[in-house]
């Protein structure tokens, strides 16, 4: 009888701080999103704390939406920076896929490569998740090598090996990546996202790296 008076009044105090931390007793806050609406737009019975946390960080109305996101990431050593540009959507409310078009500086390989970039990641249906992931990078570089000594017209200009002729040389780098981190949702629409993602590149294996990335994503409720 004494334990399960004390499991009771130990899952108030959980439930009442994570209450407390949402800002509730009612959190409006993707009261904009319309299935969320649906389910909370009463305020809950007062006292009702296990209603209250659960309205309070329940996010399972990204299920079947989609949006876009815009985001960039970075490290050190080798130094390396990325942006990238894309769509994601949750086909359940606990995965989320993401593709995107991604810029790719620097790396093992010593280019700025552009390609494509897509990862699916599994979280918590929750205002805030921790998720983890599996993605990968295709992408290439083009750079211009001289051609003075080939014996080739590589420019089409009808002279061959002329002065400052060049050619175009082309590099593809692959990466496999796991990937940790967590969402926020700001709000029913504006997710933030932090996360790590360890890149085995094509490069070899002195040339993977930690990618640490930051992203806003936009989501059309
Ligand atoms: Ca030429
Ligand atoms: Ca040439």
């Amino acid at each position: 009888m004494r334990i399960g008076c004390a499991h009771r009044i130990r899952f108030l105090v959980v439930a009442g701080l994570v209450v407390t931390l949402c800002g509730c007793p009612w959190s409006r806050w993707a009261l904009k999103d319309p299935d969320y609406a649906a389910k909370y737009d009463e305020p809950p019975v007062l006292l009702d704390v296990g209603d209250q946390a659960k309205q309070a960080i329940d996010a399972r109305f990204v299920e079947g939406k989609g949006g876009w996101y815009v985001g960039g990431a970075g490290h050190a050593d080798p130094d390396a920076a990325g942006g990238e540009i894309g769509v994601f959507g949750y086909p359940t409310s606990w995965l989320s896929a993401n593709a995107g078009l991604a810029l790719l500086g620097g790396t093992g390989a010593d280019d700025l490569f552009v390609g494509l970039n897509s990862a699916l990641r599994m979280q918590s249906p929750s205002r805030f998740s921790p998720f983890a992931g599996v993605g990968m990078f295709h992408g290439y570089s083009e750079n211009q090598i001289p051609a003075r000594d080939d014996f080739i017209d590589n420019d089409d200009d009808g002279s061959i090996d002329e002065r400052g002729e060049t050619s175009s040389e082309y590099r593809w780098l692959s990466a496999v990546y796991p990937e940790v981190g967590v969402y926020f949702w700001l709000n029913s629409s504006v997710r933030l996202s932090t996360s790590g993602a360890y890149y085995v590149t094509t490069e070899g294996r002195d040339s993977d790296f930690w990618f640490y990335g930051a992203s806003l994503s936009f989501l059309k409720n």
